[in-house]
């Protein structure tokens, strides 16, 4: 007898693994998987706030998958920047990445930070936005060697200066802007189902 457990998959556009990683850790006890697509590309728009964002890349994505899809789209706001990088997070990560926002960031005293993650599903006709943060400081350097992007110079609350590159999946899972999002999210989806 098969007593594999039924895995709802849906899919998820993105290039980002580390983002499929992250969010499939915290989505099997929902016993949900995402998987990435191949047929359609996340269309980003410049917008003022990551949801709309990640809305407009759901529509978009939606016309090519013809099926239901979730799109994400994160950030980094630091306080003394004004939110900067913000909506710019993704290209200013490719020009001037976690050193040039050190350097940005050297004199300054105030580290405030936060990550947010918009996620949105839509399957044509329903759209649902899932918005969630954490809240924490820009060390100093760039540490640890898990994660992706801007983990090594953010340490969340709580963390006394460790950062996210220095936790395992399942440790940024705890706390993260996007675990809580997809926690959000696959509560939302099993409750619609039923
Ligand atoms: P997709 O757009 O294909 O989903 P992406 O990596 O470009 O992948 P975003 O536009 O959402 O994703 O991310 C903007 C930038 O912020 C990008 O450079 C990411 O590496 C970074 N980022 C997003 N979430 C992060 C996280 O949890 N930890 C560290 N950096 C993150």
């Amino acid at each position: 007898m098969n007593l594999a457990t039924f895995m709802e998959k849906i899919t998820l556009v993105t290039h980002n693994k580390g983002k499929i990683a992250e969010a499939n850790e915290l989505a099997k006890r929902f016993d949900i998987e995402f998987v990435m697509s191949e047929t359609s590309k996340k269309l980003e728009i410049q917008a003022e706030n990551l949801s709309d964002v990640s809305e407009f890349a759901a529509r978009n994505a939606f016309v090519v998958e013809r099926g239901p899809l979730l799109i994400e789209d994160s950030g980094l706001f630091v306080k003394s920047l004004n939110g900067f990088p913000g909506v710019y997070s993704a290209q200013a990560f490719a020009q001037i990445g976690n050193a040039g926002i050190l350097k940005l960031m050297e004199e300054t005293k105030d580290r405030d930070a936060y990550f947010e993650c918009a996620l949105s599903f839509f399957d044509g006709k329903t759209m649902k936005t899932f918005v969630e943060r954490v809240s924490g400081s820009i060390i100093f350097e760039e540490k640890g060697r898990y994660g992706f992007g801007y983990d090594p110079i953010f340490s969340p609350e709580g963390y006394n200066g460790k950062s996210f590159g220095e936790v395992q999946i399942a440790g940024k899972n705890g706390i993260s802007h996007r675990s809580k999002a997809f926690e959000a999210f696959c509560k939302w989806y099993l409750d619609e189902k039923r």
